[in-house]
């Protein structure tokens, strides 16, 4: 049968990207796009919206922008719905939205913890729940989890985001285990540490223009001597969102620059 690149091909697929505003999901979408999908995005923020769909339409993507917080089940159901009736149904899913609280965990507070929580995981649960319906119906469906560093490894102040980014690792799995015989396919992508909004403080200079502590041991802890970009994820995004990877389930590809290979380079 042979292999050509049209298994890479979206033609005729939409695409929903959670939190695709900018970051992360803004260069997942922008990828999809480019492979042929139609793209929807969500947001909580109306000028966050407002920009993200002038910012798509420069690059020449039409996107459809829903003010939707993945946390609440009445607003995720109204989302998804209009997008299966007017985009012809959800081919494609990326949990992408997510935040994160760096707060020691004895002075964190309950609330913040479910927060990150409550986003970051359930957010992810109650999105792949209401989208599982129409590829359960067709199928056929991706859904793309994005994970991060700390689905494997825990840092200092992070105690939330690590607890809901290995809960993700996990639901990845059980999603995949559940629907696999449905012809759905569901992974997660690991970002390394990526220049966005999200990581910015990590990343301030100091009043001589000095790399903040952080950003240095990142970049001795990265074989690629770098911060990735958001475009990095690109290729990764569209192989597992496309045919080329039907037989791939279950699987988080960590697109990190190599460090969760590495020991980190001697001081
Ligand atoms: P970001 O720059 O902070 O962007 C987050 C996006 O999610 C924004 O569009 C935000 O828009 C949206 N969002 C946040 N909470 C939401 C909610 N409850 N409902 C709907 N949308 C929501 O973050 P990023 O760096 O691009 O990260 C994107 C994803 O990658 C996150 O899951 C993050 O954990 C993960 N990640 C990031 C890195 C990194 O180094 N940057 C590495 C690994 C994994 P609104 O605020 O307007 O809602
Ligand atoms: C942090 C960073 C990380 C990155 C990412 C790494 O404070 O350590 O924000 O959590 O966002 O998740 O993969």
């Amino acid at each position: 049968m042979g292999f050509c690149l049209e298994a890479f091909s979206l033609e005729g697929k939409t695409a929903l990207v959670t939190g695709g505003a900018y970051g992360i999901g803004f260069a997942m979408a922008e990828a999809l796009a480019a492979a042929g999908a139609r793209i929807a995005f969500n947001c909580r923020g109306r000028e966050h919206l407002e920009k993200a769909i002038e910012d798509y339409r420069q690059r020449g993507i039409e996107a459809k922008g829903y003010l939707c917080d993945v946390t609440c089940e009445a607003q995720v159901g109204k989302m998804v719905q209009d997008i299966e009736e007017k985009m012809g149904g959800i081919h494609i899913l990326v949990n992408n939205a997510g935040i994160i609280k760096r707060i020691p965990m004895h002075e964190m507070s309950l609330e913040d913890f479910q927060e990150v929580i409550e986003i970051n995981l359930n957010g992810a649960f109650l999105m792949s729940k209401m989208v599982l319906t129409g590829m359960i119906k067709r199928k056929s469906g991706k859904i793309i989890n994005v994970c991060s560093m700390m689905s494997e490894l825990g840092r200092e102040t992070v105690s939330a985001y690590a607890a809901a980014k290995g809960g993700l690792k996990m639901l990845t799995r059980n999603i995949a285990a559940e629907y696999g015989s449905y012809h759905i396919q569901c992974n997660g992508i690991g970002p390394g540490y990526i220049a966005t909004p999200q990581t910015a403080p990590l990343r301030e200079r100091g009043a001589q223009g000095e790399r903040h502590p952080f950003d240095r041991f990142i970049i001795g802890k990265t074989p690629a001597q770098r911060w990735g970009t958001p475009e990095d994820l690109m290729g990764a995004t569209v192989f597992l969102a496309s045919e080329a990877s039907d037989f791939v389930n279950g699987q988080i590809l960590y697109v990190d620059g190599g460090i969760l290979a590495y020991i980190g380079r001697q001081p």
